[in-house]
């Protein structure tokens, strides 16, 4: 046996007996401080970092997010600089112009925004002093975390000159919690809002999510899922709402809450929930009164509606519009907004489900309100693995659109699957919609510089929980973080974000960080190539979607089953979405759509998704169809399988705790990439008819056998 892993035996059983006394403390590494761990940087750079930023001063430490900013300061960097040789040196000075300092300093500010920040150097009363100033308070609280964020990453740049603010002015998570602290789609325990014990008790954990989102500049927070119940918007719960608010606000994040589009009728308070009706109008307008008499600062609603059974304005032969509008008019003197989701599709339309919410919402473009923004999920279907931009980015022009995607993996193996899903999303925002033509990409529509849209906003479905490490696993923290980061600039790379969360999360050490890096950044690729190649999209296991089920074809509704979305037979496989097909392709940009419709440069990774294409059809590569998707699965685990590999060679340069659970993950990861490889040959083999190529593996059991999994209790299934 080798010496480490006698150590990591001996660390796991005084760990286990509580009586581990780590070199820096004793704090241990669960995961819970996230990228905001603050370790003793190595000596120089402790020495470097003391010289600039030993002390921190403040002249407006009564407002509370001042406060909280010169508290994380003075938390952080006696931390980071303890290992420092020299004195502690220069002043971090931080503030807005009312600080008399900062006003005489006559900073370029016009450059930092409402929410934006400057670092840099400067003279104050003779003395060296590194400012971080906002025009408001919140931009200094940005520009602190931003400063910590290059402090605990290695040496500090020799000039340190920044500028920032964000491009989005809504960065936004939705919890998808219920009130009986259930989580839909959550994989790391409970719910993190404590309803039951709210208002009296709040978790200190509130003051910790708070600080994460606030480092990362996210700025609102949807606390209930968007499958509301009515209770939300009763008194009693509005007071637990305004007690979460009350701890959020100093650092800078506003509440929100779904709404039941029903929630009068079943409060039994009004005869119907007809938009059009003043008495259900009255309701919401006094309803929005009640929420900001205790709320002042409420954020507004998020509305899911006439989507996936949920009661909505077509129930009574009103547009998504009247209904938004309706609620607009509710929040709208109180400075608040509507957040109207797009996602949907109805029991009813035999339509190709990918083309529903484009039909249903390009006709009311212009027909909101100026407080309404649609939420547009980053595809068409929902949430798959990969999927072509949603064809409604750059098709309503005067309408704003949020982007909302899925930070939480319901789609993408759960918390134990390590995909880091940043190259996903900015896949999409990259994706150009050629609505104004070249260069119209899905970014600069949700930034708002396509249009001039001042209403801007991207959403991300949160997979944060009650569980020690927040997000289930010490991998998915990442995508907690990469949203926040891309949030705040669409346009930040993959790469560089992958590279600053594991030098905060782990180790700044090189040698360390590239490999993490390079493992994150094929991970999204091979849960694709094992889950759905090609362009494939929705095979999951009904209801909990953990694991494979291409072969369901008998739910209720034709586009809840896998068949439905792969097409598959003796001939071949795919959706025909081409104009001999469900001509969804027409709703893109025409250079957009006939790069989709042709076969010859649609490319692979969109090829099933929008053709049909027979089984025997040579690829690019000269496989046929079928030989190149075996090779996909295979590839997929051998992806996994490499992972494996590679975090048994970095493991040793972090602590044995996280180490180890990653470790774990990966083994359940790779036994599940399997299943997903085996059961998906099985059951496409046999629809196919046709052998696997020589050499290939044959699945381990029969079609059988995968047919009959279940998986009763599987999370996040409410
Ligand atoms: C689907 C989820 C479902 C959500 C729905 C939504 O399976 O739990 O309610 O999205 O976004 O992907 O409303």
């Amino acid at each position: 046996m080798r010496s480490g892993s006698w150590t990591r035996i001996v660390a796991a059983l005084l760990l286990f007996t509580g009586i581990l006394v780590r070199p820096d403390g004793a704090r241990a590494e669960d995961g819970y401080e996230l990228w905001q761990r603050y370790r003793a940087l190595p000596a120089a750079d402790a020495s470097a970092l003391a010289a600039r930023a030993g002390s921190v001063e403040s002249d407006e430490a009564s407002n509370p997010t001042i406060a909280v900013a010169v508290a994380e300061l003075r938390r952080a960097l006696p931390t980071l600089t303890s290992g420092a040789a020299t004195g502690q040196g220069g002043a971090i000075l931080i503030g807005t112009p009312a600080s008399p300092r900062i006003a005489a300093l006559r900073l370029p500010l016009s450059r930092a925004g409402e929410e934006g920040f400057l670092i840099r150097e400067a003279d104050v009363g003779g003395r060296r002093t590194l400012v971080i100033a906002g025009n408001r308070p919140v931009g200094a609280l940005y520009g602190a975390f931003h400063f910590l964020r290059l402090a605990q990453q290695g040496p500090l740049p020799a000039r340190i000159d920044v500028a920032e603010q964000p491009r989005v002015k809504l960065r936004m998570l939705n919890h998808w919690d219920n009130l009986d602290r259930t989580v839909e789609r959550g994989f790391s325990g409970q719910s993190i809002w404590d309803w039951w014990k709210l208002p009296n008790a709040t978790d200190p954990r509130y003051i910790d999510y708070a600080r994460a989102n606030a480092s990362l500049g996210i700025n609102g927070t949807v606390l209930n899922n968007v499958n509301a119940k009515p209770d939300m918007m009763t008194a009693e719960w509005i007071a637990k709402a305004a007690k979460v608010a009350d701890v959020l606000r100093p650092y800078g994040i506003k509440v929100y809450l779904s709404a039941r589009w029903s929630t009068p009728v079943e409060l039994k308070q009004t005869a119907t929930a007809d938009p059009l009706d003043p008495a259900v109008a009255a309701w919401w307008k006094a309803k929005a009164d009640e929420i900001y008499r205790v709320i002042p600062d409420f954020g507004g609603f998020l509305v899911k509606a006439n989507s996936e059974g949920q009661p909505g304005p077509q129930d009574y032969k009103r547009t998504h519009a009247d209904g938004a509008n309706m609620l607009a008019a509710a929040v709208k003197p109180h400075g608040g907004i509507v957040m109207w989701r797009a996602f949907v599709y109805s029991e009813v339309d035999p339509e190709d489900r990918g083309k529903q919410a484009y039909s249903e919402f390009k006709p009311l473009d212009g027909k909101f309100a100026d407080n309404v923004v649609v939420q547009v999920k980053n595809g068409a279907i929902d949430f798959q693995p990969r999927e072509p931009f949603h064809p409604l980015f750059g098709a309503m022009p005067k309408t704003p659109l949020m982007i909302e995607v899925q930070i939480t993996k319901e789609y993408l193996g759960f918390a134990t699957h390590l995909a880091y899903l940043a190259p996903m999303w900015s896949e999409v925002l990259e994706a150009d919609t050629y609505a104004k033509g070249r260069g119209s990409t899905v970014a600069k529509v949700v930034d708002g510089s396509l249009e001039g849209h001042e209403l801007t906003g991207m959403a991300g479905v949160a997979n944060i929980g009650s569980d020690r490490n927040w997000s289930g696993s010490i991998f998915d923290q990442a995508n907690w973080y990469a949203y926040g980061r891309m949030a705040w600039n669409p346009d930040l790379a993959p790469a560089t974000i992958a590279r600053e969360w594991a030098r905060q999360t782990f180790t700044p050490d090189p040698a360390f960080v590239e490999p993490a890096t390079a493992m994150m950044m094929g991970s999204r690729q091979a849960v694709v190539d094992y889950m759905t190649p090609l362009g494939l999209a929705h095979l999951m296991a009904t209801g909990h979607h953990y694991g494979p089920g291409p072969w369901v074809s008998d739910l209720a509704r034709p586009e809840w089953n896998p068949t439905y979305y792969h097409r598959a037979d003796k001939n071949g496989i795919g959706f025909d979405r081409t104009k001999t097909g469900s001509n969804a392709v027409a709703q893109y940009a025409p250079p957009v759509a006939r790069r989709f419709a042709d076969r010859r440069t649609v490319g692979d990774d969109f090829l099933l998704w929008f053709h049909h294409v027979g089984w025997d059809e040579r690829m690019a590569s000269g496989r046929t169809l079928w030989e190149e998707m075996v090779a996909r699965y295979d590839g997929g685990v051998a992806a996994v399988e490499g992972m494996n590999r590679q975090w048994a060679a970095l493991s040793s340069m972090i602590d044995t705790e996280r180490a180890e659970q990653i470790a774990s993950f990966l083994v359940i990861q790779k036994e599940e990439a399997i299943w997903w490889r085996d059961a998906s040959l099985a059951y496409f083999g046999s629809v196919s008819g046709r052998p696997l190529p020589q050499g290939v593996r044959p699945p381990a059991h029969d079609l059988d056998y995968y047919k009959a999994i279940r998986h009763p209790y599987a999370p996040g299934h409410h």
